[in-house]
């Protein structure tokens, strides 16, 4: 297999989110311990590092030649196309025994999304995908819905730990409060991967997040477009720098509209 064909890797995506997830089920609910990497909410449990050893494992058996870059254990991209891997993607919810959490797996091309897959074991729901081959739900073709109205819109965000804080000058709380009355509602589930999907599969309509990091998002932005959406930063409307994360995602048609309201 070339190492360069989108829907492969997306296909190997999803056969190891598969099996790292099987295993990370099989830890839910049990109260797992945990250890804080950072702020109060950025979290760690054993089934994290556990999952990622095995994404590796499995990635490096199949694409020998590829770099992996994952959460957990750093790693480097290199200027062929790169994975990068969230072992579990809403780790809060996780260890809280709430079931919105997800493996996500992604390709990073110079630096964009091309291929991905994220797998939602407690959901039993899985995504695939490749930039210009479609995407699927659960194996049936999905695509980002056809709203055209801000007023019809169900948007997600998420809080990464900075921006909780009120008088940061990016606070998101501001940005919450601001787009809250435009919108029929708001949902904050707390993975980026989960929510990036959701707008793939039409069940959202946008998403925004400031300082999500890379493996957060590559799968979920490859999806994202593979089903026709949009992206674009948050912080100049251009493209998105995946190492800086600032990220809105949409169907396209809400896109400006949206845009205006969150970016200064
Ligand atoms: P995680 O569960 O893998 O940590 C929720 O708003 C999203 O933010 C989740 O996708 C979560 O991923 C991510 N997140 C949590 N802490 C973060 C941090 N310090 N930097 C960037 N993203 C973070
Ligand atoms: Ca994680």
């Amino acid at each position: 297999m070339p190492t360069f064909d989108r829907v492969a890797l997306s296909e190997i995506a999803l056969d190891v989110a598969r099996e790292a997830g099987e295993q990370v089920l099989r830890g839910w609910r049990s109260r797992p311990q945990v250890e804080q990497k950072g702020s109060y909410a950025d979290l760690v449990t054993e089934f994290d590092l556990a999952s990622e050893r095995l994404i590796r494992k499995l990635l490096a058996e199949r694409t020998p030649d590829l770099a992996i870059v994952g959460e957990e254990q750093g790693g480097t991209a290199s200027d062929a196309p790169t994975w990068y891997c969230d072992p579990i993607d809403g780790t809060v919810n996780f260890a809280h025994g709430h079931a919105f959490f997800a493996i996500s797996i992604g390709v990073l091309e110079r630096g964009q999304p091309t291929a991905g897959a994220v797998f939602a074991p407690a959901l039993d729901t899985y995504w695939r995908g490749a930039v210009g081959h479609g995407a699927v739900r659960n194996g049936k073709p999905c695509q980002v819905s056809a709203t055209e109205h801000l007023d019809d819109a169900l948007i997600a965000t998420g809080f990464s730990p900075v921006m909780r804080r009120s008088g940061h000058p990016e606070d998101n709380l501001a940005a919450f409060v601001k787009v809250m009355p435009a919108v029929r509602d708001i949902r904050r589930c707390g993975s980026a991967a989960l929510d990036l999907c959701l707008v793939a599969d039409g069940t959202y309509d946008a998403y925004w997040e400031r300082k999500l990091s890379p493996w957060d998002t590559a799968a979920g932005a490859a999806l994202v477009l593979a089903a026709g959406g949009m992206l674009s930063s948050l912080r100049d409307g251009g493209p998105v720098n995946f190492a800086e994360g600032y990220l809105l995602a949409s169907n396209g048609r809400i896109h400006h509209p949206l845009a205006a309201l969150l970016t200064p």
